[in-house]
């Protein structure tokens, strides 16, 4: 497999295509950029929605990979999930199957599992092998995808890395991301490694910083030759203490806020 490959990322505008853009060429990849919405300061980004099969298609034309972020990244109503993050998921990967793309990386989630409890302190990690447990329509459509590049992989031929993404920002915003931060540069070597190990078939991981408080078993990741960087820890002391009223809803379950009557969408 090439260090240095031409991937086409969608979702290229988002906060998860933002740091992908600015460091996967770092890494040594060529992008080329799909998204609904124009991408700042990039004139040479397709706008398109997934369901333009015309537009998706040229857009990932002769190249290497595809890492695959477009989609709602929220809860919100079944049928908007349907549509964006199921149906457009399936075009991705009918795409990829007609223009002979052998490899996708995709963005699942925790939230795939996200109904599964927080292991006791002392406790194994939560390996990758536990079983889908969504926790929202949003994790359900994770659980699809996941499930969806199995059957690529094993009818098609395509391979596929799923990253079950922790908490993807520049830093982490509570508590519980101490357990699930993964930082940017993080985000890029996982990405890195996804799309360049070899003979990764159909492959599911979990996606963290080293963080001293992580919940899940990264050794399927580092079995790809990912070696995190960063850990939360030195946002620990801020953080608790801002949340020192104790416990919050949710709380028990690796969705956290997503395992709540309210689990956060794009309006909240
Ligand atoms: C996700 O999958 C979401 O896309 C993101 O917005 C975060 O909320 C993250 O999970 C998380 O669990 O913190």
């Amino acid at each position: 497999m090439p260090t240095s490959r031409t991937v086409l990322v969608t979702g290229a505008a988002g906060g998860i295509g933002t740091f992908l853009r600015e460091l996967l060429p770092g890494h040594g990849h060529r992008l080329r950029l799909f998204d609904r919405r124009p991408v700042e300061g990039e004139p040479g980004a397709v706008t398109a929605e997934l369901h333009d099969d015309k537009a998706l298609r040229a857009a990932m034309a002769g190249v290497d990979a595809v890492v695959h972020l477009a989609g709602i990244p929220l809860e919100a109503p079944f049928e908007e999930i349907l549509r964006s993050n199921i149906e457009g998921t399936y075009r991705l990967y009918e795409a990829a199957r007609l223009e002979g793309v052998r490899r996708v990386v995709l963005a699942s989630s925790n939230h795939a599992v996200g109904f599964t409890p927080v292991p006791a302190e002392g406790a194994p990690p939560v390996p990758v092998t536990t079983p889908h447990r969504p926790d929202t329509f949003y994790g359900l459509s994770k659980c699809f995808g996941e499930d969806l590049a199995a059957l690529y992989w094993h009818r098609h031929g395509i391979e596929s890395v799923c990253l079950r993404i922790g908490s993807c920002f520049r830093a982490p915003r509570s508590a519980r991301m101490l357990a699930t931060w993964l930082s940017p540069g993080d985000c890029a070597r996982l990405a890195h490694a996804a799309l360049t190990a070899e003979g990764v078939g159909h492959t599911v991981v979990y996606g963290s910083s080293a963080n001293t408080r992580l919940w899940w078993d990264l050794s399927g990741a580092r079995a790809l030759g990912y070696e995190p960087l960063d850990d939360s820890e030195p946002y620990a002391a801020e953080l608790l203490a801002a949340e020192d009223g104790g416990p919050r809803p949710g709380d028990a379950w690796l969705g956290g806020p997503f395992c709540t009557d309210s689990p956060p969408t794009l309006e909240s």
